[in-house]
């Protein structure tokens, strides 16, 4: 199976919380494989350019102040079907609707403090990798581990 990339943002909960090593030990631990990381402050600006679909929503100026309240993390993984893989992992955007053992289940209770952000599908990855990263950011390399997450 092919490897993806996709994006992901530990949201200033996560990083206010001081639950960025639980939240990425689980990711780790799952078999993603971290190609680009940072930790950042998320301008009005770049907050714009990620929720550009929301425009207009009644959530949209609450979720503006909130993503760039704090620094968070960001993030791009790879794994075979990375975009719905993460997706399922960290759970539904309602904490109450989201499974258990998933990620939004586990570590919260709010629709907006929800923890974590995954791209949606392979384009919007391929979007907001461009937000945040340049190409020269994102490091190609294997881990030892990798043909025993998905076989030789
Ligand atoms: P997800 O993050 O699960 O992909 P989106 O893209 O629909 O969800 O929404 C982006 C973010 O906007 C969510 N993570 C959540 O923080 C916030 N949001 C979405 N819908 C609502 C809502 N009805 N009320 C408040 N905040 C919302």
């Amino acid at each position: 199976m092919a490897w993806e990339r996709t994006f992901a943002m530990l949201k200033p909960d996560t990083v206010q919380r001081g639950i960025i090593g639980n939240v990425l030990s689980r990711l780790e631990t799952k078999g993603f494989r971290i190609v680009a990381m940072k930790l950042i402050q998320v301008t009005e600006e770049l907050a714009a350019k990620h929720y550009a679909a929301h425009v207009g929503k009644p959530f949209y100026d609450g979720l503006i102040k909130y993503i760039t309240s704090s620094p968070v993390v960001v993030m791009v993984l790879e794994a075979p079907q990375a975009v719905e893989q993460l997706r399922s992992f960290i759970g539904a955007t309602r904490p109450n609707e989201a499974a258990a053992g998933t990620i939004r289940a586990d570590f919260g209770v709010d629709i907006s403090n929800n923890l974590i952000h995954a791209s949606d599908s392979v384009s919007s990855a391929a979007q907001e990798i461009g937000v945040y990263f340049t190409q020269g950011e994102l490091l190609d390399y294997e881990r030892a581990i990798d043909e025993w997450l998905v076989g030789r």
